[in-house]
């Protein structure tokens, strides 16, 4: 292959055509009823749109708001940031790709349309469709024990049927809500013995057993856990005069999570950087951000070198970080462009830093869908920014005459799309 036009077309197609497992997102199966969001109503009320309905409508007051059925709540949101305004931020397009992936003509009428369409489909139907327009071949759910639904979900015996859903297990609450977290693992059976500061040696066997039990319910492929920018991993290290909070984190940490992970094999998804209920009346739109510490990170890595860690970070000012830290430990791998980052612009910039300084040795995506629907925009607009900065590299290196061909480009973009994130979760 030569000549930039073809490259350029070749990793393009490559990038366009990849199978795509997506390692987390928020997505359930149909079997787990309501869980699973879909359609034109919840694609408008993500709370990214419910975020920017207010910066629409300072006026309007958030009881008002949050009193009203979803459609109306879907049909003001429309109103306001599709009809008023161009759609024009990230979430907002993100609808209109959806719309004209899905045959509705994009539009102030498309609402209406929308519903009609989408009111004759059965849902199974629907995640064919998606899954194929999006190119996902699997998608990880976030499978949280804490939950009531989800727990419920899971005892009723409703496992997972179709293996294009992955569970992950997600703990936050044992590492930030240690109390809660406690008071709910005693009321489903566990001993778990210890006080605010965490559990004793006990109570750490049962904080593992608790982990084990839900291991060989969810079978997940990784545990995961969303941390604040500053958080505590290490029992043996806690800060004298630390809260009570951040001993019990970390020793739940290193008495419980990581010693069990790595007798497991299990990976450990650190999603770091939240900063919860900023703004508390915007309920799941609330939440903020933080810079983390990355010298924290390299530190776990050096102290756990037999666990596997997926980090993602939710400042912008950590991404290079974040990079130079991979350089130095093989089990940290950067994914995906979480939250606020996920827009074209600091996708383009996070993808070039982790080609210049990783390689192929990233996962640069994910969805964090929340609504079946998003699949197909998360996954597009990503496709075409991580295309872009990829042609660009292929581009250089066709311009320095190395030999490209079609074949080793396409298993290139599979590493990045799906290989990469198989091998570390072992799936
Ligand atoms: O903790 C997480 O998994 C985050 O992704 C939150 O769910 C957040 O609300 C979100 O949806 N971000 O995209
Ligand atoms: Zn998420």
């Amino acid at each position: 292959m030569s000549g930039e036009k073809s490259v350029r077309a070749a990793v393009r197609k490559a990038v366009e055509s990849a199978r795509v497992v997506d390692m987390h997102t928020h997505l359930y199966e149909p079997r787990f009823g309501g869980l699973l969001l879909w359609g034109i109503d919840d694609l408008l009320t993500y709370h990214y749109l419910i975020a920017e309905l207010f910066r629409a409508r300072p006026d309007l007051a958030y009881d008002e708001f949050w009193k009203m059925p979803k459609p109306a709540q879907a049909e003001l949101i429309w109103k306001e940031l599709f009809v008023e305004r161009s759609p024009v931020s990230e979430a907002a397009r993100g609808v209109v790709t959806c719309l004209e992936a899905l045959g509705v003509r994009p539009g102030p009428k498309a609402l209406a349309e929308a519903r009609k369409m989408l009111a004759r489909r059965r849902v199974e139907d629907h995640i064919d469709r998606v899954f194929e327009l999006a190119g996902v071949e699997k998608a990880v759910m976030t499978n949280d024990p804490f939950d009531d639904s989800e727990r419920a979900a899971w005892l009723a015996g409703k496992g997972l049927r179709d293996d294009r859903f992955v569970a992950a297990l997600r703990i936050d609450a044992l590492l930030n809500d240690w109390p809660a977290a406690a008071a709910k693992m005693r009321a489903m059976g566990y001993e778990i013995s210890g006080g605010e500061s965490g559990p004793d040696a006990a109570g750490e066997r049962e904080v593992r057993r608790f982990l084990a039990d839900w291991k060989a319910r969810m079978k997940p492929a990784y545990l995961a856990a969303s941390l604040p920018p500053k958080f505590f991993w290490d029992g043996d290290d806690i800060p004298s005069g630390a809260p009570a909070k951040a001993a019990a984190q970390a020793r739940v940490f290193s008495r419980c999570l990581l010693p069990f992970a790595g007798d497991e094999g299990l990976p450990v998804a650190m999603m770091i950087g939240v900063r919860k209920s900023v703004n508390p009346a915007l309920r799941l739109a609330g939440d903020s951000l933080g810079r983390a510490s990355v010298e924290d990170i390299e530190a776990l890595c050096l102290r756990w070198p037999a666990v596997r860690f997926l980090v993602t970070l939710l400042s912008r000012e950590n991404q290079h970080h974040l990079c130079v830290a991979a350089r130095k430990f093989g089990n940290l791998t950067p994914f995906g462009c979480w939250w606020f980052l996920n827009d074209p612009s600091i996708i383009r910039e996070m993808t070039a830093e982790r080609i210049e300084l990783l390689g192929l040795s990233m996962i640069p995506q994910h969805s964090d869908a929340r609504v079946l629907d998003q699949l197909i925009y998360k996954w597009r607009h990503s496709r075409e920014v991580i295309g872009e900065v990829l042609a660009d590299k292929y581009a250089a290196l066709a311009e320095a005459k190395w030999p490209l061909s079609a074949a080793k480009i396409k298993e290139d973009a599979d590493r990045l799309f799906s290989r990469n994130f198989r091998e570390i979760a072992r799936i």
